[in-house]
Parts: C-alpha cells; structure tokens; sequence
C-alpha cells in the first residue's frame, strides 16, 4: 500500500493534537509548508518542527498545494460539538467531503487534510475523512479506527479518562492496567428505563448506529454518495428492526414496549443524564429533565430558528402523502408511490438528503425531530448550551427518547405499509418446496437461547490525547448469548436441484400483561436474525446455519477491532475480512436478554424462490456479511424482496400459523438468562 494512503489514517490518531506532532506508532511527524501553521504558531513554527521533528520516526513531507476556500467548513467553532442533524452543519460538513472528494490525488488529500485538521473541528474533520475513505476509489480497503477508538468519550463514562490518567503510567509486566467501565452507571433502579440501560448505552449498539449514518449520509454535492441503492426503505427497516429489537428486550425486562412520542406540545415523560463529558468541547453532554417540553428554537449561533408547529406541518403533509400514495413534487406535478418505490421515497423524504422530493415543502421531520429534542434544554441558547445526545448519531441511541421518536416515525412508515395489499400465495409461497421443521441446537439446550454477561476489553489508546502513548485498556460488561445453530428440514419436492432463500425470524408472544399478541402486533415485533442462500437437492435436506454466520451481525472482533493485530495490507487477500465493513448489528446483541425463567419467543424459518429473491451482482470484495441492516457498500441490496417481506406488510391471517405457507415453519423456543459474568478470554 502507498505510504500516502497510510498516512491517511495518521490523522485519526490523537485527534485533537496537532498534526505536526508525533502520530501513530512509529513517531511520524508531517512537514507541513510555513503558511499551513495557524497564526498562533506561526511565530513558533521553526522551534515546532525542530521539536517534534528531532525524535521523529519518521518524517512525512506534506505538498504545498493550493488550497481551496474552506470558509464554510471553518465557520464551526473548533470546540464546538458537531451535529449531523443540525442543518447548518450538515451544509458545512457536506462542503468538506467535497472538498475530500475533489482531490485529484492521495498526496493533494493529504495536504489539504493537514491543513484542516490544524483548524477544523475534530468531530468533522474526522467524520468528513471517513466518508470520503469510504467513497473515493483511490482509498479503497483503507481501515479506519472504529469511532470508538478515536473519539472513546462518546462512548463512556468520564471517571474511565480520569482512571486511564491515573492508570497510564502504571505498568505491569509490560501491559497496562485495565480501566473498569462500571455497569449501570447512568442511573440508579429508582428508574424504570434504567432496566434496559445495558441496551441503550451498549459501545457496540451505538457504534452501529454512528457507523449506518457515515455508510449513508444525507448531503454532498456528489449525489451518488447520498444516492445509494434502496437508501430511504434501509433508513425505515433499519431502524423499525431497532424499535422491534428495543420492544422485546423491554418486555423481558416487565417493561411495556415504548411509547411513541406522537404530541409535541406534551412533556416527554423521562428524563436522561448522560454522564459523557466531551474531550474536545470541554463540557459534560447536557441532561434533559423528565417533563420537558420542546419549545420552538431560536439558536443564532446554530442559523436554527423554527418553530414546533413547523413539525406538524411537515408530519401533516407527510401523512397526506400517504394517504393519496402520491407526492407533490416542487414543479407541481404528482409522483405515485407504488409498491416498488413508494417506501424508497418515503424513507428519503422522512430522513431528509438532498435526494428527497420536493424538501421544501417535505421538510425535514426526522432530523429536525432529533433537533428540537436535543436542544430542548437551551431553546434559545441563553444558557449557551450544547445539544444533548439526541443530536449526535453516535450518542443518540443513549437516550429513552430516541425510541419514543423513531417509535412514531416507524409508526407513519406502517400508515403506508398498511395501505398495501397483502402478500398472495403467489409471492409467499415456493411451490415444490416444504419446510416440515426449524430448531436451535445449542449449549443451552433444544430450542432454548441462553443469555449471560460478559466482561470485555477494548483499547482506547489512539483517542486519549492527554496520556503517554501507548494501550490504554478498557474493561466492559456486556450482554452476550451462547453460540447456536439452526436446523432446518426442507422437503424438495419438484424433481431438480432449486435455490431457496432462508428467511428467518424471531417473535414475542405474549404482550407487557401476558396476554397472546395479535398476529398484527407480532408481525411487526418480527426481528430478522439471518438470511442465507440454500442450495436444494430433490428430496429431503437438512440446512444446518450457525448463527455466527448472521446478516444481520458483524463479529465483536469488528465491533472492536484492534487495528494493530490486522493482518496484511488492507485490500490483501488475508486481510480481506478486517476491511473496512463497521457497519452492523454487533453481534453480541443478537438475541434478547430474556429472563431467568425462560422468555417464550417464536422462532420462523421460510424459503423463499431464490430466482425470484437474487440480484444478479459481483460480491467479489465487497464487505457483504451484515447486508440485512447496512446493505453492501457500492453495491445493490442483495434481496430483491422488500425489507422485512414476508411480515413487512398487514395479513389478513389471524395468527401467525394462519398465516404459514408449506414452505415456512415455526418453533416455540425460550431465552433464558443466567446472571453471571463471565470474562470473554476464558470462554474462548
Ligand atoms: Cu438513526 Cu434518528 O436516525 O437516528
């Protein structure tokens, strides 16, 4: 790989430490031209090189180019915290990645990004960077460092830095002590909400979500960047799974499922304290008290002014999009939504990019939402207040609130969803072919998930600019389940070999007052858990499917990847499975909790037609083993089916084995948790 390249990701290192000091392992010093220096090291500039460049590992001649206008990106204050949501920055941020985009070459990029990251704001400089890795050709294969590692604070406990300090000089035979994360620490169980905290504040979770927003952001004047494949119906099922996934892990808490938050002038019920201080703003993340109120916003600083009543405009007109399946384009003429594309633009038009129809008139519901939400401690910015989590995808899903806003925003998706016919024999059956049975074989038992905690360990050594270099552990507990296998028996009746694609899914049965769910409710409780292709031979099969193998999933060792145990040059061979591919439900949040009793839970499996399900494409290199949730990068959603199909529409069956077709079945299985922690080096 060429130096430049690598060089590249130098500028994740020690983020907020300017790039004429030293970076990464080997001590690498960039000679950046005299004029690239801010002013107030100008004066310095000789001594600074000198300083740094004395021990240096080695030194990186930075190009002197012309640079281009940077006006716009620079408007945000370097201490500033950074908010995809909030519309000014998204404008900034979307000039930069053009700025990246743009470079006619590696040794131009460079230049140019350490001429920003002497100036620009940490949190975009380096979301502006990632992006453009991902998307220019030149950069392909490059590895970025998880969010996590680059910028640890949004991720933990800040008492975890202070211990890290006091840590970091203490070496026991050649390691580092590990800092202890303490679990729960958010809250105590005087709060209901604090039962599902290890859900919404698990590192990996948020990770996944911070990671699904950079693979698919909303603005840049590149439109094939924003324009992806299926980008607004990924934007609905993603998070619709999340909300499916929150409801159950809820109810396996005696939690009801979450209710929407569909009345902006009524308080929010929870309040959330999140405990995250900011490295590079100095401050602690702001709390929002239970009861509040969103008011309307005006936010000079921030170019925000808008009223909550533009909210009920936007959601309004969203609705009657829906209710005549036709969209009002700026020009004034109608575009339908039908059963092919409808949710596609829906999706787009609700997540809001400059790939939605008609934005003006559309708006911008879900972003502004997360806004309104996250600024409703310091509507008018008296206190000079910061956005709360809700303003940032990487700390968002933190919050109780984030699931009672995209609890409604999946509930105007349904509104569309439900006017749709439902699926026929002809779409949900596979003649020729039957399922007689699905199972889970595991440790825990037939048919039974076992649950437990266990005690991680990740290095945040790269993201903490204020200790001596070097591996700074961080201990963690997590929930996690015991490997499992699905088994399923398949009857091939039609005479020839045939590909099926294996579809399966995990429900609840019961409601918060065990009661049986409707069909209705369950269906859209319906978790996706894995999809494969199947070969069939005549006769009888026996598909065996181990659920490491998800398409939902990507492994813990990706989540929280350690960057020097890869093996090879990114874009090698052996190191094709440690490419870039973050994006992912992590795999250890798979299965539920469940409960010590055992939770009762459905399991379906179906096989659909693969002649009619695939998507003629070349996978050859691409990260494609999380594609349910993050699709593939550069390439079409590998399933031509909608997203969630076959329970993504209403049925008029009145119980799930109403609905079965001979090519499906189900199981009664139990998730059953076991309240020990166990370390995960020794279970390996
Ligand atoms: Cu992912 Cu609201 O879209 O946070």
């Amino acid at each position: 790989m060429s130096d430049a390249k690598k060089n590249l990701l130098l500028f994740f290192d020690r983020p907020s430490e300017p790039c004429f000091m030293q970076k990464g392992d080997d001590k690498a010093v960039f000679e950046i031209p005299d004029h690239y220096y801010p002013e107030k090291y100008k004066t310095l500039s000789s001594t600074i090189s000198n300083r740094f460049g004395d021990d240096a590992g080695r030194t990186i001649p930075v190009r002197n180019i012309a640079l281009p206008n940077l006006a716009q990106p620079m408007e945000l204050p370097y201490n500033d915290q950074f908010s995809l949501f909030v519309p000014k920055h998204r404008a900034m941020a979307g000039k930069l990645i053009d700025i990246f985009m743009g470079m006619r070459d590696l040794e131009d990029l460079q230049s140019v990004c350490s001429y920003c990251q002497l100036r620009i704001n940490p949190y975009m400089f380096n979301y502006c960077l990632s992006v453009a890795i991902l998307h220019r050709p030149d950069t392909k294969g490059l590895n970025i460092p998880t969010f996590a590692e680059t910028f640890p604070d949004k991720f933990m406990d800040p008492k975890v830095f202070r211990k890290a300090r006091e840590v970091s000089n203490v070496v026991t035979s050649g390691v580092r002590m590990p800092v202890t994360i303490p679990v729960n620490y958010t809250a105590n169980n005087s709060e209901p909400e604090q039962r599902v905290a290890y859900f919404r504040e698990d590192i990996g979770i948020n990770l996944h979500h911070w990671h699904w927003h950079l693979v698919y952001p909303f603005d840049s004047a590149d439109r094939s960047i924003v324009n992806k494949d299926r980008r607004g119906e990924l934007f609905y099922y993603m998070h619709q799974q999340i909300i499916a996934r929150y409801n159950m892990e809820r109810m396996c808490n005696g939690l009801s499922r979450v209710a929407r938050y569909q009345n902006f002038r009524e308080p929010i019920e929870e309040g959330y304290f999140p405990k995250l201080d900011s490295q590079v703003a100095s401050r602690a993340w702001p709390p929002r008290f239970a009861g509040t109120t969103i008011r309307d916003l005006d936010r000079p600083v921030d170019q925000i002014r808008a009223d909550v009543s533009q909210l009920e405009t936007w959601r309004d007109r969203f609705v009657q999009a829906v209710e005549t399946l036709s969209v009002t384009l700026a020009n004034g003429r109608q575009m339908p939504l039908d059963e092919e594309r409808g949710i596609d633009i829906l999706g787009n038009m609700m997540e809001s990019s400059i790939i939605s129809p008609n934005r003006p008139y559309y708006g911008d519901l879900h972003n502004m939402g997360h806004v309104f939400i996250s600024y409703s401690h310091d509507p008018d910015h008296r206190h000079l207040e910061q956005f709360g989590v809700m303003g940032d995808s990487a700390t968002a899903m933190r919050d109780p609130v984030f699931y009672r806003w995209h609890s409604y925003i999946d509930d105007l998706f349904q509104l569309y969803k439900y006017k749709l016919n439902p699926y026929g024999d002809d779409k949900l059956d596979f003649p020729g072919v039957r399922v007689s049975s699905v199972a889970i074989e595991g440790a825990a038992g037939r048919n039974t998930l076992g649950t437990f905690w266990e005690l991680s360990t990740v290095e945040l050594g790269r993201g903490l600019d204020f200790t001596p270099r070097g591996s700074v552990l961080a201990r963690f507990t997590h929930l996690q389940h015991q490997d499992f296998t699905y088994v399923i028996e398949v009857n091939n009746t039609s005479g020839q070999s045939v590909m099926g694609t294996v579809r399966i899914f995990m429900a609840p049965v019961q409601d918060e007052n065990g009661a049986l769910l409707s069909f209705d409710e369950q269906r859209r409780g319906m978790i996706e858990l894995d999809k494969f292709t199947a070969g069939l031979r005549p006769g009888n099969n026996t598909i065996r499917h181990r659920s490491v193998d998800s398409s939902v999933t990507i492994p813990y060792e990706r989540t929280f990847r350690d960057q020097s145990v890869r093996p090879g040059d990114p874009g090698a061979e052996e190191s094709a499975e440690f490419d870039f591919c973050g994006c992912g439900w992590p795999h250890h949040m798979l299965v539920a909790k469940g409960t010590q009793q055992g939770y009762p839970v459905v399991l379906f499996a179906m096989v659909s037609n693969w002649a009619e399900d695939r998507i003629e494409q070349d996978l050859v290199g691409s990260c494609n083993d999380a594609a349910s949730y993050c699709g593939i990068r550069d390439r079409k959603y590998p399933d031509r089916r909608s997203m969630g199909f076959p329970f993504d529409r209403p049925s008029a069956a009145q119980s799930l084995s109403d609905f079965l077709r001979p090519n499906m079945a189900v199981q009664n299985c139990s998730i059953r948790f076991t309240d020990t922690t166990i370390p995960r080096q020794q279970r390996r």
